[in-house]
């Protein structure tokens, strides 16, 4: 398996590629593993996790550079996904014993409880966007509750993976109960294939399905985090000057590259064209270069494939009538850099305004009222994220109670609290990561039925 570096398409390294045979052995050593693993005392599992946190933010300069290489984020938002991550184990760690804890639900002659057991061997199937978020969301909470986890990293996120296997088990977690399957889409099919209980996903919605057909045949539990289409709409009522460089950074973090970034604008036309120029300073003011330099804002994409994917629906927007702002295609470097693009006039005839983009591209449009951006915010297969920026709770709640997303946001965007459930609907995905029911998610509920003799 050969990973690429984005900003110059360099060879990064060759790492050895799971077979069939191989993950099937991994699963069977995770089998065992996973016994031990839950007679392993609470505390003590909790210990290692929270020795894990202390040394990646011992490491967290150096991993920062690993995960900057291996997917071109800029260094700066490396640094931030590592600097987030104490909070997320925080959460997880508070909340441990209160999930694992059994539920007197039921007094009388024939008691009722509800006790909790570990769901076995997990397969926690990762995507490269966040590896410190997106896997961590899954294999700390999976871990905490006695689980064993087979985890693949991304292919484009390999070494981040080693590393984050490596902390583990320095912390104290068993080389058995926390085994890396490394490799691409083989790799994950034949884990699919393997002894385990539980499958956690997330990345494409294509893939997704067929993760969710794999699990089909074997009855095993599967949890999908996919993509999105995420709307933003700022009111009539909105302030152009703080609504305009927050979605700018909700549409263009991480080269727009996340679940939750804002891929379509809707405008009122009261506010449209103070919002255009607030939005476009923004765009326009982020500094675009070397992702190890720590003023970058904007690197290249981390993958060469998506390159085509947004010639396409910037060709398709053009040709249908939208109007190019700023940027608009491949730049002449070596490496997969793409110009942050802006198109406004869009239509939802759009490829731009329908399709995930994953990437520095974003369609705007005007609306008249609130009841035609909730009509256009809910135009879509996807449901993961809607944000509404309006002065007005009152205004924001009234729309956003109509939009079909899992998170919503008022007066901001692409945001992520670990107290909160993670959950996206139609084409975003299928049940849940963080807040409380994102640590029971790991777990098995025994239902006990005890009668006095
Ligand atoms: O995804 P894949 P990729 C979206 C985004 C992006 C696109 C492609 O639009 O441009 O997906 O990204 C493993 N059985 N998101 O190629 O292919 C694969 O090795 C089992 C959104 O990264 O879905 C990797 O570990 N596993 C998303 C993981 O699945 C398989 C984040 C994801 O790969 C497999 C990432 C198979 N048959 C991408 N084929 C988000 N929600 O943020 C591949 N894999």
């Amino acid at each position: 398996m050969k990973l690429y570096n984005p900003a110059d398409a360099s060879l990064l390294a060759t790492l050895a590629e799971d077979c069939a045979a191989t993950v099937r052995d991994k699963a069977a050593a995770a089998r065992r593993g996973q016994l031990r693993w839950a007679k392993v005392p609470l505390v003590r599992r909790k210990a290692a996790l929270a020795r894990f946190g202390a040394l990646v933010a011992k490491d967290k300069a150096q991993l920062a550079l690993t995960l900057t290489r291996e997917t071109g984020k800029p260094l700066t938002q490396s640094l931030n996904e590592l600097n987030a991550l104490p909070g997320r184990l925080a959460f997880f760690l508070d909340h441990a014993d209160e999930a694992l804890r059994t539920e007197r639900v039921r007094g009388g002659d024939t008691a009722e409880e509800v006790s909790h057991e570990p769901l076995g061997v997990v397969a926690n199937i990762s995507a490269w966007n966040y590896p410190w978020f997106v896997g961590s969301n899954v294999f700390i909470p999976a871990l905490l509750m006695g689980n064993a986890v087979l985890y693949k990293p991304s292919e484009h996120a390999a070494l981040t993976g080693l590393a984050i296997t490596l902390l583990l088990w320095k912390a104290g977690v068993p080389r058995d109960a926390f085994i890396p399957v490394m490799g691409a889409g083989m790799a994950g099919a034949a884990l699919l294939e393997a002894d385990i209980d539980a499958v956690f996903f997330t990345g494409s919605v294509a893939t997704g399905k067929k993760v969710a057909e794999a699990a089909s045949r074997r009855l095993i539990k599967v949890q999908l985090e996919l993509g999105g289409k995420d709307p933003a709409y700022v009111a009539g009522d909105a302030d152009p000057a703080k609504a305009g460089p927050a979605l700018a950074e909700g549409a263009f973090y991480n080269n727009g590259q996340s679940c939750c970034a804002v891929e379509r604008i809707y405008v009122h036309a009261r506010v449209y064209d103070r919002f255009l120029e607030h939005f476009l300073a923004a765009v326009k003011g982020y500094a675009l270069g070397e992702p190890m330099d720590p003023h970058t804002f904007l690197g290249p994409l981390a993958r060469e494939e998506q390159i085509p994917i947004l010639e396409a629906q910037v060709k398709d927007a053009i040709r249908k009538g939208a109007r190019l702002l700023f940027g608009g295609g491949r730049l002449a470097r070596p490496g997969f850099w793409f110009a942050p693009t802006v198109f406004d006039r869009c239509s939802h005839s759009m490829t731009l305004m329908r399709e995930e983009s994953f990437g520095p591209v974003i369609g705007i449009m005007k609306v008249s009222s609130d009841a035609q951006a909730v009509g256009l915010m809910n135009d879509s297969d996807y449901g993961l994220t809607a944000a509404v920026f309006s002065k007005s709770r009152t205004r924001a709640e009234r729309i956003l109670s109509q939009v079909d997303a899992g998170s919503v946001y008022w007066n901001c965007c692409d945001r992520v609290s670990p107290f909160l459930p993670w959950s996206g609907r139609r084409n975003s995905g299928l049940g849940l990561t963080l807040s409380k029911a994102g640590i029971k998610a790991f777990l098995r509920p025994k239902a006990w039925h005890l009668r006095r003799p």
